[in-house]
């Protein structure tokens, strides 16, 4: 973790930016951009960060993991990530236990082809139009997509999970909604309604998953809108019925 901090240090300071960093782990623990913490149990596609001017958008899938029993379980947890800007290639890296490395990454270029990748393709790092993918020399297991704006993020395979960490420049202060919050430096504002609305950061788990649940719908209504940020182009491995199951699965106390 130290030489993890110290190489996104002198990255960040290569480019004369300050990066604030976000993360989540499994039956999502979600520390925003301004660092505010939650528990995040909800079922489906997710904004976790749209730039407020269109340009970057960030988004994130949860899904119900099986058992070694291959029953799907009560938790939820992030089984993919998708993400472009609007002069990029857009990507998708999706938790598949079927590969080597256990990321599938999916490039689709500009010119509307799509290429598979693996871990090992991105040993030596690759330049896509508009973002590079590499393999971490800190952590052999992760995969690092940076942009030019300085916005990055690392995805780590966990059991039947993905982990993240998300880099983001000061350039995107008051500029993002999403999941990773209102990101200006105060952490109390970060829980917001997509129509500004902003919810108490002493917010119970069961208001937190209604917010969960408005910036799917907000998700949705953007596809309606611009149907091209529709990122995810593979559909979920368990069927979108269980989305409605969302409710059930959380015991609020
Ligand atoms: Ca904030």
């Amino acid at each position: 973790m130290y030489n993890e901090l110290v190489l996104k240090s002198v990255k960040c300071h290569i480019l004369f930016q300050i990066c604030f960093e976000a993360w989540f782990f499994g039956d999502p623990h979600i520390s925003t951009l301004d660092g505010f913490q939650y528990t995040f149990n909800g079922l489906g596609d997710y904004v976790l960060l749209r730039s407020l001017d269109d340009f970057l958008h960030f988004h994130g899938r949860t899904e119900r993991p099986l058992n070694t029993d291959g029953e799907l379980t009560n938790a939820t947890v992030f089984s993919a990530f998708a993400f472009k800007t609007n002069d990029s290639d857009s990507g998708q890296i999706v938790y598949d236990d079927s590969v080597s490395g256990n990321l599938s990454v999916t490039v689709s270029f500009r010119n509307s082809s799509c290429r598979n990748y693996t871990i090992e393709d991105f040993n030596e790092g690759l330049d896509f139009t508009g973002m590079s993918i590499e393999r971490s020399d800190v952590n052999n297991n992760t995969i690092v997509v940076s942009f030019p704006s300085g916005f990055s993020i690392e995805v780590t395979p966990g059991i039947k999970l993905l982990q993240l960490s998300v880099s983001a420049p000061d350039d995107l202060m008051n500029n993002t909604e999403g999941l990773l919050g209102t990101f200006n430096g105060i952490k109390t504002d970060d829980l917001q309604y997509p129509n500004g609305t902003v919810i108490s950061s002493n917010a119970t788990e069961e208001e937190i998953f209604h917010l969960g649940q408005e910036c799917k719908g907000f998700l949705f209504k953007i596809f309606r809108q611009v149907p091209s940020l529709r990122l995810f182009w593979r559909s979920p491995s368990t069927s979108i019925s269980h989305h409605n199951l969302a409710q059930k699965l959380v015991s609020f106390s």
